[in-house]
């Protein structure tokens, strides 16, 4: 990819709309909006003009357009806009007209690459807009922004600031022993390197809660054949997902169905009923409902209330921390108050819909209880993770290094394994740092 050529692309989604968005990026983008409108308007403000393919000389659309020169702009570059009306030829127009002026159309995510090598953004920023267009729930929206507004770029370029000049002081002592340096420089900065190590460990140790606000979080419906799991899951999503039968041993793949739950992105997973068979194909479904149990965020049990207070060994044995008890069929078999381990089962009928909004309630509270946003930001992408992963075990090889050569080399790729995050590895800091807090060789 050139950063010194001129793109252009659709901004806006493409088909028939009362707007479409067209965007311009790089050096020519003054000179393509003057050929298109016959003049530039003031900067940052939002004219009306005709605009004319050149080669034609035809007027293709009276349009909004907007000029924001450099630096100024999205990008850092010049930038223009075209509020194009929304419709298929004018889009060609405007695209043939562009084409022929040298433009060329964007590579996806050119416009961010651009703002971020120009400075504009961090990488933990440019992920953001990308989470925000792909944003479906509130609470997915509100991470984004925060993350786009740069609260996780300033976390880790805040830890990143601190192990630079932890590491400025700690080579300081290594390169410079004869000068007139307090005494124990480097042995003086183990509490902050602990602290460091402290701060990302807690970070990382979140369970996830970011990552699964981003990707969904994963609840699976689990229980005997027949108890209802289907029935469950079609209620809650009002529609008929999946067969519903007398049959025991119905459902056998794993069937999904996204929700918005308060706000927060929810897959929920109806399996196959848990019991021993010698059928394959039923035995491979079993499979791959214990796998979903294996690797939900939450679990659904359910129980069948004609069974009550017998409850269904296989499923018991799934019974945790993150597992909600149900009792199905209620409507055929009322049971008052079931309480089981001294947890409250929530007590529901599939067909009836009666328990529904209080399972529904359970299920929110749980979510809200792991899920909800905290006061630090939270960590949001594996990319994010691995690298932290990085730091804290390069930190952690530091604060037991023999000599302050080694520590130094485990606190500089602790730094950048933070710099991969954000996108800022370099050395030069490092120096700067030096220079300002010691003044060495003047
Ligand atoms: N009375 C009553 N019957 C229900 C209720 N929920 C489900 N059923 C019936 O129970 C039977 C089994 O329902 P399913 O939803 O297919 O059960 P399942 O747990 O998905 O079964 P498998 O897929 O075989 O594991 C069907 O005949 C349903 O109509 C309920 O709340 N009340
Ligand atoms: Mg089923």
């Amino acid at each position: 990819m050139s950063f010194d050529d001129t793109i252009f692309a659709l901004a806006s989604a493409p088909g028939r709309a009362g707007v479409q968005v067209v965007r311009l990026s790089g050096p020519g983008a003054g000179g393509a909006l003057r050929a298109l409108a016959g003049r530039l308007p003031p900067p940052r403000m939002a004219t009306l003009a005709a605009l004319r393919d050149p080669a034609m000389g035809e007027v293709f659309d009276k349009a909004l357009i907007l000029w924001f020169p450099a630096p100024a702009s999205f990008t850092g570059e010049d930038v223009a806009e075209l509020h194009l009306h929304g419709g298929r030829a004018v889009l060609q127009a405007a695209t043939a007209a562009l084409g022929a002026l040298g433009l060329r159309v964007a590579e996806p995510g050119e416009f961010s690459r651009r703002a971020f090598e120009h400075g504009k953004l961090d990488l933990t920023e440019a992920e953001a807009i990308a989470d925000l267009v792909d944003a479906e729930t509130a609470a997915q929206r509100r991470q984004a922004l925060r993350q786009m507004e740069g609260a996780l770029g300033r976390l880790y370029e805040g830890w990143r600031g601190r192990l630079t000049r932890a590491l400025a002081h700690i080579e300081a002592d290594i390169d410079f022993p004869d000068e007139d340096l307090p005494d124990g420089v480097a042995a003086a900065m183990r509490p902050e390197l602990a602290a460091l190590a402290a701060e990302i460990a807690g970070h990382l140790e979140d369970s996830g809660r970011g990552e699964r606000l981003r990707d969904g979080i994963a609840i699976a419906i689990l229980g005997a054949p027949n108890a209802g799991k289907s029935s469950l899951l079609n209620a809650i999503a009002r529609r008929d997902v999946a067969i519903v039968s007398s049959q025991a041993g119905t459902t056998r793949d794993v069937i999904e169905v996204q929700l918005d739950l308060d706000g927060y992105p929810v897959t929920l997973a109806d399996t196959a009923g848990l019991r021993e068979t010698l059928d394959a194909v039923e035995s491979e479904g079993i499979r791959r409902a214990l796998d979903r149990a294996a690797n939900a965020d939450l679990k659904l049990l359910v129980f069948d209330a004609a069974r009550w207070p017998d409850l269904d060994a296989p499923t018991l044995a799934l019974l945790d921390a993150d597992a909600i008890p149900v009792l199905n069929k209620v409507d055929a078999t009322p049971v008052a108050s079931p309480v089981l381990n001294g947890r409250p089962v929530v007590a529901v009928s599939a067909a009836t819909g009666a328990g529904l909004p209080e399972l529904l309630r359970a299920v929110s509270a749980a979510v809200t209880e792991r899920y909800a946003p905290g006061a630090a930001p939270a960590l949001t992408r594996a990319r994010h993770r691995a690298a932290l992963e990085d730091c804290h075990h390069a930190l952690t090889r530091a604060l037991s290094a023999p000599l302050p050569e080694l520590a130094a080399e485990d606190v500089r790729l602790a730094a950048r394994a933070l710099g991969r995050i954000i996108g800022r590895v370099d050395v030069e800091d490092l120096l700067d740092v030096i220079f300002r807090d010691f003044c060495i060789g003047k």
